[in-house]
């Protein structure tokens, strides 16, 4: 028997194993034009321990958080062009960054300026001369709470792997990637068979433990950065990076022969086999778009079916 693991434990091997690897220290974007306020707070926040990326404008601020993914933005209040403010309320219109901290700082620090930076949306606001005490407490809390959402909604608690959200946008990073550096990659999705009968005959609970079981192999049968999510219900979905169709499908009918001969037991004792069947399509040979890929792979996750299941066609 696995010893059970502490909530965080879980969490942390979680986002290991599934193709979501956060940077263990603390990433800030620092958005500042001022020479000599950028090597001030970023030696200091190098010092106590976070990485720290530097824009000199905001122009870009909805792509450089893309690539980037920090846990949080200073952004100054008085950059030429898009300043601070402006920048900020660009970060809120994008729902992938509601919830990303943003502190501003300024040289400014009147009722008005502070007024005028929380409107826009930013979290924090800090006035030059700047304490680092105070940078680094503000800081510190921001990135903790930060950190705790995001792992609460990129973590599916019964398979332990991503959610769909957390899945999508990394598919967005890599499908970027991929082009610039044209390397491959497959999509598979995976759907199990007559599930459910399973819930039928042995109970919704029973069921549960089969879609846990499943998630396990998933996690482990794969290499870190191949993506591993659950698509929703009974459904996974798997970004295989640097693999062609034919590959991808080595792989996946290899685990799925593992979880075939997987005994499982119902409530009275009985024991039972499941399978599932997938459906897998290739980048660019089939489309360059993630809902191109998607429908691809479904088409062929039903044509899996039609002939029988427990097979993945490509
Ligand atoms: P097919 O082989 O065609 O996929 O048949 P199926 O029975 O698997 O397909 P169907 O879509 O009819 O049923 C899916 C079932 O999956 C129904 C639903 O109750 C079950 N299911 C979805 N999510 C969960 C879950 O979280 N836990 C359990 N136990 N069952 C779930
Ligand atoms: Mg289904
Ligand atoms: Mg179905
Ligand atoms: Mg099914």
């Amino acid at each position: 028997l696995e010893k059970p693991m502490e909530r965080n434990e879980f969490l942390e091997s979680a986002r290991f194993m599934t193709g979501l690897r956060r940077a263990a220290k603390p990433h800030v974007l620092l958005v500042e034009d001022d020479p000599h306020s950028v090597s001030e707070i970023r030696s200091y926040l190098e010092s106590i321990g976070m990485a720290v990326s530097v824009r000199e404008s905001a122009a870009k601020i909805v792509q450089d958080l893309g690539l980037l993914d920090p846990d949080v933005l200073i952004v100054s209040a008085t950059l030429p062009g898009v300043n601070g403010l402006d920048a900020c309320r660009i970060v809120r219109a994008t729902p992938r960054f509601h919830d990303l901290p943003v502190i501003a700082i300024s040289t400014q620090g009147g009722t008005r300026a502070r007024v005028a930076g929380f409107r826009a949306g930013v979290d924090d606001f800090l006035t030059k001369p700047i304490a680092r005490d105070e940078l680094h407490a503000r800081l510190a809390i921001r990135i903790e709470r930060m950190r705790r959402h995001r792992e609460r909604a990129d973590v599916d608690l019964l398979t332990g792997l991503l959610t769909r959200r957390a899945f999508l946008e990394q598919v967005s990073l890599r499908i970027s990637e991929s082009r610039r550096k044209r390397r491959e990659f497959a999509l598979c999705i995976i759907d199990l068979d007559r599930f459910k009968e399973v819930n039928d005959v042995h109970g919704h609970l029973v069921g549960d433990k089969v879609l846990a079981q499943l998630g396990r192999l998933l996690k482990n049968r794969f290499r870190h950065e191949d993506l591993r999510c659950r698509w929703g219900g009974e459904e996974f979905a798997i970004l295989l990076v640097d693999e062609g169709a034919v590959t991808a499908r080595q792989v996946v009918h290899r685990v799925l022969e593992e979880f075939r001969e997987i005994t499982f037991h119902g409530d009275t004792g009985e024991e039972f086999h499941s399978t599932f069947s997938g459906g897998i399509a290739e980048f660019d040979t089939d489309s360059d778009q993630f809902e191109g890929l998607m429908r691809v792979a479904d088409e062929r996750l039903y044509q899996a079916k039609l002939a029988g299941r427990n097979r993945i066609a490509i």
